[in-house]
């Protein structure tokens, strides 16, 4: 089953002279195939140079204890996460009237999805589990603590999202009472007024003593809990974002003189990720504020820490990444892209206030640009389609989103297409099996180092860890922050497939394409 990566041991074994594994790593020795491409200046006729660069992975195989550190604990997101991973760990089963559910990791990819992994002697495709390509922690196995400004407890915290069945509320709610979240860093300025009656459980004192309690909150976490690793993730409130001024957040010294000297404009989010880097912890943002101010990267690269965001994808903008990328590639041109949704939770109040739902917006309207920019057939330089965003407040429909999709295309001879979509869900029970994801990818990253090797090198070149910002994350974020100029990809197919191929590079298997010439060709 599923659990078993977690003890190092895979569902495979590669068998191959370019895979070695080793007492506590698998090493690959992988050929990087990519075509670089180059126009002939006299003719103007494009060159496809086909290229191979030989890499080496190095993958630790145990993965130790793990604690993951959620700032806005006592959320939905927080509460039916955590909540939903005890219920798993715990087999708790609940009544529904339907009969009795059995939890499950439905929704996350590496717990409940698969990947090719090849073809039996009869030509049968084999899969497997996606969290076997390599060893990875278990869900069931993590710590989870953290941090809001609001005091509740988490089992009271559960009822009040009003997400999970009661009966399963019920079971489980004696121990999660007993959860209590660390005090949180509050700036009025940077959420919705409308949050303040939260706000109940801050830390006082200047930026730069906040900045030393969170870390000491870090170190004391894992001390207590004996961990190996932290991993922080925000899931509190959207905030508006942060100015981006030069002296202020444009560099890590600058970013960490801001601090010291109590500059308005680091948010609480900015807080947390200096700490987290800081605390050799890695930090991802669920929410799409601009957390990750450039002073923010440059302190990650320099402390060789992880950082990764923005923004949980969840429903209307994963089919969105589906559809627009499904459109385009078909020689379709999307004209206008226009998405509506309404909700009554939390976020939604707090995104009910300008300055929030601008942040919503911009990590909204992102997503189809590599879509539009790869095909100039459909699309003149610097055009784009109509890509509209609205978000309403409707407490009544609580946690159980809506949102209302409406695409219109050019087809064939100038006609005309319209899609219309209707998607209703509970938001936190999409939400929570990304943040799994999230956290099982980034823990993964931690153990992987790689290093280039070219013929003329006569030293050994030295492992490295990859780039501080992790893009590899960008299935599970509507606008992923990628490393300073390289693309982003928003096509989800694209970012899945990114996933699993490099999962497979680190055990040395070749990346998985769809030409099954074994069955054309033969
Ligand atoms: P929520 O409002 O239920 O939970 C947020 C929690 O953060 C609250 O308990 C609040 O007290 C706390 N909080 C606010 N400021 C804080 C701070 N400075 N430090 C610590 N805690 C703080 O919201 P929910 O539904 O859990 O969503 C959380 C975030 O995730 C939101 O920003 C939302 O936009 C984002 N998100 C949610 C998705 C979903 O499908 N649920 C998808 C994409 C993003
Ligand atoms: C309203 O848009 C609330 C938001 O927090 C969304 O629920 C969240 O951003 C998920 O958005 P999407 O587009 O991935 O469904």
């Amino acid at each position: 089953g599923a659990s078993s990566s977690s003890s190092g041991v895979t569902a495979f074994k590669v068998d191959s002279p370019y895979v070695h594994y080793g007492e506590s790593s698998i090493e690959s020795d992988y050929l990087y195939d990519t075509t670089v491409v180059s126009r002939d200046a006299a003719t103007g006729q494009l060159k496809a140079k086909p290229t191979k660069v030989h890499y080496q992975f190095q993958t630790k195989t145990k993965v130790g204890r793990v604690g993951l550190m959620l700032v806005g604990w006592a959320g939905n997101n927080g509460t039916t996460v955590t909540a939903s991973i005890l219920a798993n760990k715990k087999k708790i089963s609940w009544e529904t009237r339907k009969g009795t559910q059995e939890p499950n990791y439905f929704g996350s990819v590496m717990m409940a999805s698969t990947v090719k992994l090849g073809v039996d002697s009869n030509l049968n495709d084999v899969y497997v589990p996606f969290n076997e390509v390599v060893p990875m922690v278990h869900p069931n196995d993590v710590v989870i603590g953290g941090w809001d400004i609001n005091s509740m407890n988490i089992g009271d915290a559960m009822r009040r999202a009003q997400v999970l069945p009661v009966d399963l509320q019920r079971k489980l709610y004696d121990e999660l009472k007993e959860l209590k979240p660390l005090p949180s860093v509050y700036y009025p300025d940077f959420i919705a007024a409308n949050q303040e009656e939260r706000a109940d459980n801050t830390i006082g004192g200047t930026k730069q003593e906040q900045l030393e309690q969170l870390r000491k909150d870090i170190r004391e976490f894992k001390q207590a809990n004996q961990l190996d690793r932290v991993i922080v993730m925000w899931t509190a409130n959207t905030e508006r974002y942060a100015d981006i001024i030069a002296g202020v957040n444009d560099t890590a010294d600058n970013l960490l003189k801001a601090v010291a000297d109590g500059h308005s404009e680091v948010s609480p989010s900015t807080l947390f990720a200096i700490a987290s880097i800081l605390e050799g912890a890695p930090f991802v943002n669920g929410s799409p504020q601009n957390t990750l101010v450039p002073g923010v990267i440059e302190l990650a690269e320099r402390e060789r820490s992880f950082v990764g965001g923005d923004d949980f994808k969840s429903g209307q903008t994963k089919i969105k990444s589906v559809l627009a990328e499904f459109l385009v590639n078909a020689g379709i041109k999307p004209l206008a892209i226009t998405s509506y949704n309404h909700l009554g939770n939390n976020d939604g109040c707090n995104l009910s206030a300008p300055a929030q739902f601008r942040s919503k917006e911009i990590s909204k309207s992102s997503v189809v640009d590599d879509m539009v920019g790869a095909n100039n057939i459909l699309y003149k330089k610097g055009e784009h389609p109509d890509h509209t965003i609205v978000i309403k407040y409707v407490p009544s429909v609580g946690d159980s989103k809506r949102a209302l999709d409406e695409y219109v295309s050019e087809i064939f001879m100038g006609g005309l297409n319209t899609i219309s979509i209707y998607n209703t869900c509970e938001d936190s029970l999409l939400a929570s099996p990304l943040i799994i994801d999230l956290f099982m990818m980034t823990e993964l990253m931690t153990r992987v180092t790689y290093r280039v090797k070219s013929d003329a090198d006569s030293d050994e070149p030295e492992w490295a860890q990859f780039h501080s910002v992790l893009s590899i994350l960008s299935y599970m974020l509507k606008a992923p922050v990628v490393p300073p100029n390289t693309p982003v990809v928003n096509a989800l197919a694209k970012q899945r497939m990114a996933m699993e191929n490099i999962m497979r590079a680190f055990v040395g298997l070749p990346p998985n394409n769809e030409m099954l010439l074994e069955h054309k060709a033969f």
